[in-house]
């Protein structure tokens, strides 16, 4: 099977192909991935963004990877939800060390009617900064939906974490379908859509195959797709499940195969490099890179796990002759829903 490297994207991608391409000789599979991130987007730039957990832990769900979880016996604090002057000011130091975009991440099962509006004030004043906007809080309604739109919000993160199939070996407390319909109401609203998932949770190629498969086969593929490697959590599921049997860790060859696959299948998405870069070395994250990983998370925190912080980012970034991205919002060539830029101007 040829790579079109070209090609518009498809979303009728087969589960069959998609598991040829993870079969490819390792080289061969990332030289593809390769030709197809520089058709589409600046092969040495990577956008820079920055997490903020702004309402911690005590979550109702028990995602089994998750140290916010009620669930889990992970040490976790939980608080309440943030002010939004405490947030703006977190905001602004991120500006400040080149993030152009700004998460904001909630341990909610859903946002509460109640809790919008301090919400959408968050929204409206990071965007205010120049920064693209970008929320996780869980499900949400159409309304929910509408109403961030209304406020200006760029993207909201809602990972569907691994294929149909294993979905409920990782949370029984929700199902695939009630991810699938909150990123239809996100859609829906004309918010981009950010879905990713997580890699090394002791699932097989086939679910990573899966997982692939369902973003890839969306009515649109997302903006942005986060891979996340588990960092894995002491007293929570999946953190006891590897600390008992290491060799269920993820192999890093197969964590850039995954990376490569995506961006293959989704050419114009933005493929962020998510959690678990703190454990991986550079060598592995340039491999990722040049398999078409094109953004990444900056600071010392991610939402409750550590990261690899801005100085260790700028020497890495240094040594590999990376650019941060500038923020798309300034880039007239950016389209709102694709989220990167055309063949022509990326040239
Ligand atoms: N509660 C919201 C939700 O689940 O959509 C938003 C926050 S949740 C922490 C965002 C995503 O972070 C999860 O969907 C998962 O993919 C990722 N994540 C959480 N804990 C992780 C871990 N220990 N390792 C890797 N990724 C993790
Ligand atoms: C995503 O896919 N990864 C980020 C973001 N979306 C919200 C979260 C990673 C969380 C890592 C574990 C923690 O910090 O608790
Ligand atoms: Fe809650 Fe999100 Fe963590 Fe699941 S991943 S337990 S929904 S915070």
């Amino acid at each position: 099977m040829e790579t079109d490297k070209s090609a518009s994207p498809r979303n009728d991608w087969t589960r069959n192909e998609i598991a040829a391409l993870f079969e490819l000789p390792f080289t061969e599979l990332v030289f593809r991935a390769a030709e197809v991130h520089r058709a589409n987007h600046p092969a040495n730039e990577v956008q820079l963004s920055t997490l903020m957990s702004i309402k911690t832990g005590g979550c109702a769900e028990d995602c089994g990877y998750c140290s916010q979880s009620a669930s889990a016996d992970s040490g976790v604090k939980a608080t309440r939800l943030m002010d939004v002057q405490q947030v703006l000011q977190a905001a602004a130091q991120a500006k400040d060390h080149g993030s152009t975009r700004f998460c904001m991440g909630a341990a909610w099962r859903n946002p509460k009617d109640r809790d919008m509006p301090r919400i959408v004030e968050m929204v409206k004043g990071v965007r205010d900064m120049g920064l693209e906007t970008c929320m996780t809080l869980g499900m949400l309604t159409e309304g929910q939906s509408q109403m961030l739109a209304d406020a200006g919000l760029d993207y909201y993160n809602h990972n569907i974490d691994t294929s149909p199939e294993n979905y409920a070996n990782i949370t029984s407390t929700r199902t695939m379908e009630d991810r699938l319909d909150t990123l239809a109401n996100v859609r829906g609203a004309g918010i981009n859509v950010c879905s990713g998932g997580i890699v090394g949770m002791g699932e097989t190629r086939d679910d990573r195959v899966g997982f692939i498969h369902t973003l890839a086969t969306l009515p649109e593929h997302p903006g942005s797709v986060p891979v996340n490697a588990l960092v894995p959590v002491k007293g929570t599921v999946l953190g006891d499940m590897l600390a008992d049997t290491p060799l269920a860790m993820i192999d890093e060859i197969e964590f850039v195969r995954t990376v490569a696959v995506a961006r293959i299948t989704m050419p114009r998405s933005m493929v962020r490099l998510s959690a678990g870069r703190e454990s991986m070395s550079v060598s592995t994250q340039a491999l990722c890179f040049l398999a078409g990983a094109n953004s990444i998370f900056t600071g010392d925190k991610l939402l409750t796990a550590p990261n690899a912080g801005n100085d260790s980012d700028a020497a890495m970034f240094e040594r590999l002759g990376i650019a941060a991205m500038a923020a798309q919002n300034d880039r007239p060539d950016m389209s709102r829903a694709g989220g990167c830029r055309t063949l022509a101007a990326a040239q």
